[in-house]
């Protein structure tokens, strides 16, 4: 079984995966450790991650990239439409409300869910850790903004399947970063002692989070969370984008904001001039050849200029450090330590803003980069039961608080109860009792729709279905879980009808149980429709035999992808990954005939030279540069087929050549090893 932990970034996708020696961040087959969150779709394949990338600026009404806070949204929702216009491709309004893209594959118009883009970048990821573990890879652990909604991480979750995983959990960063940070440490205080207070804060690509989370043996506990949705490093590029747009508008009489290619070149240009001015703060240069109109662009920036422009940013850097700490109810003298990560935490303004919020050092003593995908592998392997790790119990908090409504046409009328306060920990189930005659429905929303970094408080509705009266026409008694499962999703989980007990006059009661705290065990739980809930298990009420029988839940989640639809995706990113290998094949067998022309040819006037009569060599040379010339013209798109057999007939008149070779090579030696024997 797989242990693997994915960092699904803004921008940035790391993959950390548990080995015998501990746990390891992976390199993809560029030997590069990141892997770009890009999706370049053509007319003969996907191309995913660093061969995207370099696809941005050309093939770019094709190429998807920063989608991930589009997951689980509309596209009238606000957010989408602020979006789109800085989109290099085109969004699309799907059957269900939900926003998609629009691109050229394979020579046609195609339609994607970003269930589906983050799908085929979860199959690279797939791919990324099958090669390194070198076995099947299902079972992992992806993580999440801890601010991302129900809906978005239903979204997401679809997505894992998608791509043919088993995600055990999906888990927010800054509870993924806690974990890293905490798992090793030998002196964390004991459980009777002070908790050990300590402030992680992440700013990526596209937002920034921070948690609070207090350490014990064995265990640490999420207290508050607290986030800026729209601060993170793009944010940086995006001011000096604005600054030189302006500066080659004045100096070169250019409009690069109507050229897409160019836009996106700048936007590339100006995050490494950010990353430069990190580690420099003189004054720095950057030139852009052949920008726009055959035009060579150049301009210089420093960091102190940098950081006046940015000014707007670094205010806001204060707001959700405050918002953790107020939540929290701790001081400043009670935190450990701020921990920091994210690729955004090296602009020195950002780090120094935080430093100077909290009066003390800030520590780094986590990988920036690798952090989250290490905590996700961590997750993976206390959650697998293949891997032994040490027991460490996590518990998070539900980021915005949920209310349950009630209605029924014929009794009790309304009625509404929250049933997850914010910070509530998580993940969590209780059981709400309801007297009912007839089937009713349960609708759940965020309680409080002015802190919800989304636009619908909505999270789904739930309808318990077979309730009747009991044979004396009273109400029946209804048990109700709710919870918040280990992916921080909501859902009525189960019901049942109890028979009718005596002496109980009670309209609606929560009880609160804890879940299991080994999450592996809740996991276990998940999906078995028919949890028993002994309704005189707890609490003090004398045990009495009773019978429960189990109710159906027709359950509708806003934005949720329809059952056969999903369906349909995992079958339709099977065929992509078909098409794909088809035309990884091709290319190979392609590359090794050149390859092949290649070799032959300098080894014919090196090593072979010896071997081969000059007329015999001038032949083939000239066959060798008659293939080559051919591989560029009519040899361009030809079928796997005829590049094999192309192939075959360059081998049979180059491998008579390398026999004689070797045979001559290897004569002294067994001279030699003769000469040893006798
Ligand atoms: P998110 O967490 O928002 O989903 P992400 O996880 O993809 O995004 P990270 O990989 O943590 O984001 O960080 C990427 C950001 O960090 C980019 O904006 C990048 O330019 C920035 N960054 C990386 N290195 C530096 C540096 N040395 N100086 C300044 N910024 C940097
Ligand atoms: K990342
Ligand atoms: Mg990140």
């Amino acid at each position: 079984m797989s242990v693997v932990g994915i960092d699904v970034g803004y921008q940035n996708c790391y993959i950390a995966v548990a080995r015998s020696g501990g746990i390891e961040t992976i390199a993809n087959e560029y030997s590069d450790r990141c892997t770009p969150a890009c999706v370049s779709l053509t007319s003969k394949n996907r191309m995913i991650g660093n061969a995207a990338k370099s696809q941005i600026t050309t093939n770019f009404k094709n190429t998807v990239h920063g989608f991930k806070k589009f997951h689980g949204r509309a596209f009238d929702d606000p957010f989408v439409q602020s979006e789109k216009p800085k989109l290099p491709y085109s969004l699309h309004k799907l059957a269900n409300g939900n926003a998609g893209i629009k691109v050229r594959y394979l020579d046609e118009d195609k339609v994607f869910t970003f269930e589906q883009i983050t799908g085929m970048l979860l199959t690279k990821l797939k791919e990324t850790s099958e090669s390194a573990l070198k076995k099947p890879v299902v079972d992992c652990v992806v993580s999440v903004p801890s601010f991302f909604t129900d809906a978005e991480r239903r979204s997401v979750f679809d997505a894992t399947q998608i791509a043919g995983l088993n995600c055990l959990r999906l888990i927010n960063d800054t509870t993924a970063v806690a974990l890293a940070y905490g798992i090793y440490k030998q002196d964390l205080p004991t459980p009777e002692e002070r908790p050990r207070n300590v402030i992680f804060v992440d700013m990526g690509h596209s937002s920034f989070q921070v948690s609070i989370t207090a350490f014990n043996k064995g265990k640490l506990k999420v207290l508050a969370t607290a986030f800026d949705l729209y601060l993170g490093g793009r944010n940086f590029d995006e001011a000096l984008v604005d600054y030189f747009c302006e500066e080659f508008k004045s100096k070169y009489k250019l409009n690069v904001r109507e050229n897409p290619r160019a836009l996106l070149r700048l936007h590339q240009e100006c995050e490494k001039l950010k990353k430069l001015m990190s580690a420099n703060s003189s004054d720095l240069p950057l030139n852009i050849e052949c920008f726009m109109n055959d035009i060579d662009v150049s301009g210089r920036m420093n960091r102190g200029q940098f950081e006046d422009m940015c000014a707007q940013y670094l205010m806001r850097v204060d707001m959700p450090l405050k918002a953790v700490l107020e939540q929290s109810k701790l001081s400043r003298d009670d935190i450990y330590a701020v921990e920091i990560v994210g690729g955004a935490t090296r602009i020195p303004a950002v780090k120094e803003r935080i430093a100077k919020f909290f009066g003390k050092d800030i520590s780094t003593t986590l990988n920036a980069d690798e952090a989250v995908a290490r905590g996700c592998a961590l997750q993976c392997a206390i959650l697998s039961p293949a891997f032994k790790v040490r027991e460490f119990s996590i518990t998070d908090v539900v980021p915005f608080p949920i209310t349950l409504r009630w209605k029924s046409p014929t009794e009790d009328g309304l009625g509404e109860c929250e049933v997850f306060s914010k910070n509530h920990a998580a993940p969590f189930s209780k059981v709400i009792t309801f007297h009912k005659k007839e089937p009713f429905s349960l609708e759940a929303f965020y309680s409080s729709p002015q802190e919800l970094p989304y636009p619908d408080h909505r999270i789904g509705c739930f309808s318990v279905q077979n309730v009747a009266p009991q044979p004396d026409g009273d109400s029946s008694k209804v048990k109700v879980k709710v919870r918040v499962n280990v992916h921080g999703i909501f859902s009525v989980s189960s019901a049942s009808l109890i028979e009718k007990q005596k002496g109980e006059g009670e309209d609606m009661q929560i009880d609160s149980e804890p879940m299991v705290q080994n999450e592996g065990k809740a996991e276990d739980q998940e999906g078995t429709s028919g949890e028993k809930q002994d309704p005189a298990a707890g609490g003090s009420k004398p045990k009495v035999k009773v019978k429960s029988i189990d109710l159906p839940i027709v359950a509708n989640n806003i934005r949720q992808l329809d059952c056969d639809v999903l369906n349909d995706f995992v079958e339709y990113e099977h065929q992509m990954i078909v098409q794909d290998k088809l035309v990884k094949e091709l290319n190979d067998a392609k590359n090794a005939v050149e390859e092949y022309v290649y070799d032959l040819r300098d080894k014919l006037c090196g090593i072979y030279e010896k071997y081969i009569t000059e007329e015999d060599s001038n032949r083939l040379t000239l066959m060798l540069e008659d293939t080559e010339n051919w591989l560029y013209e009519d040899g361009e798109d030809q079928p796997k087929q005829v590049y094999e057999e192309k192939l075959g007939a360059l081998k049979r008149l180059g491998q008579p050549i390398q026999d004689r070779h070797r045979e001559h090579e290897d004569r002294p030696r067994a001279f030699e090893e003769l000469g040893k024997k006798l």
